[in-house]
C-alpha cells in the first residue's frame, strides 16, 4: 500500500518510523511519503492561509497550494482514495478501516486553523474518491493526529503488518462488541484472583465467560453498539 500525507507539519510524522509501522515502511510492506504544503506556495512567505469569505474568527488555507500538492501526489492515479480529517466528517469505524486496508493508495489532506477551502474537496471530487472522517465528537487543532490514528488503524489490518493476524480477530469492535478482560501470571496479585474458570482448562466455559463478560461490557458502557436487536456489526 502506498500512503501520502500532505500537512504544514511534516515532522509530527516522524512517529511513522517506529513500532510496527516502522517495520512496515522497512519491509516494503507499506511506503509512506510525507509533504510539506507550503512545498507548493510561491511567495516569499510560503503562504497557505487567508481570511474566510463571509466573515467569522480564524483563517481558512487557500486552494492553490492544495490544489498544486494534490496534482503532484497523485499524478496520474485516478484509483487513490483522498482522506480529508474533519470534525465534520463522517465518523472513522473499524469497518470504514477494514474498507481502506483494501486499497492501494490513501492520500491524507491534513488541514489546520478552521479547514480547507470546500473547492479543494469539490475539485479532487471529480478525480478520485473521497471521504472526509471524524474520529469523534470533540475538536483538534488539525488533521493531522487525526491522520495518524487513520494510517495506524488501517495498516495494522494490511495483511503482513502484524506477525500474528489471528491475533486481529477477537479485538473490540470486531465483532460489533467490546474486548473482553485479559489476565496473565500471577494468579494472584495484591490479593486479587484471576477469575477461575480462566485457570479451569475448560475452553466452553472460558469461551461462554469471555462471551458474557463481552456482552457486560458492552450493555454497560456502550449500550447503542448492542441495538435493538442485539449485537450488530
Ligand atoms: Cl478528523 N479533525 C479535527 N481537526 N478534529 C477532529 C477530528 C478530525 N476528529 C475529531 N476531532
Amino acid at each position: 500500500m502506498r500512503i501520502d500525507v500532505i500537512t504544514i507539519f511534516p515532522e509530527f510524522f516522524s512517529v511513522l518510523d517506529v513500532s510496527l509501522l516502522g517495520k512496515a515502511r522497512r519491509g516494503g510492506v507499506i511506503d509512506v511519503g510525507v509533504h510539506d504544503l507550503r512545498d507548493f506556495t510561491h511567495d516569499r512567505h510560503r503562504t497557505v492561509d487567508d481570511t474566510p469569505y463571509g466573515g467569522g474568527a480564524g483563517m481558512v488555507m487557500r486552494p492553490e497550494p492544495w490544489g498544486e500538492a494534490l496534482d503532484s501526489v497523485l499524478a496520474d492515479d485516478d484509483d487513490a482514495t483522498l482522506i480529508v480529517p474533519t470534525p465534520a466528517g463522517t465518523p472513522f469505524t473499524q469497518a470504514i478501516a477494514r474498507e481502506l486496508a483494501a486499497e492501494k493508495h490513501l492520500v491524507f489532506a491534513c488541514g489546520r486553523y478552521e479547514g480547507i477551502d470546500h473547492r479543494v474537496v469539490d475539485h479532487a471530487s471529480g478525480r478520485v474518491r473521497v471521504r472526509e472522517l471524524s474520529l469523534g465528537d470533540y475538536v483538534l487543532n488539525g488533521g493531522e493526529v487525526a491522520a495518524m490514528a487513520v494510517i495506524e488503524a488501517v495498516a495494522r489490518l494490511v495483511p503482513g503488518v502484524i506477525g500474528n493476524p489471528a491475533s486481529l480477530d477477537e479485538e473490540s469492535h470486531e465483532d460489533g462488541l467490546l474486548e473482553y478482560p485479559s489476565y496473565t501470571k500471577p494468579a494472584s496479585w495484591r490479593g486479587l484472583d484471576v477469575p477461575p474458570v480462566l485457570l479451569s482448562g475448560n475452553h466452553a466455559a472460558i469461551a461462554a465467560w469471555r462471551r458474557e463478560q463481552q456482552l457486560e461490557r458492552t450493555r454497560r458502557v456502550r449500550p447503542e453498539l448492542l441495538g435493538p436487536e442485539g449485537p450488530v456489526d
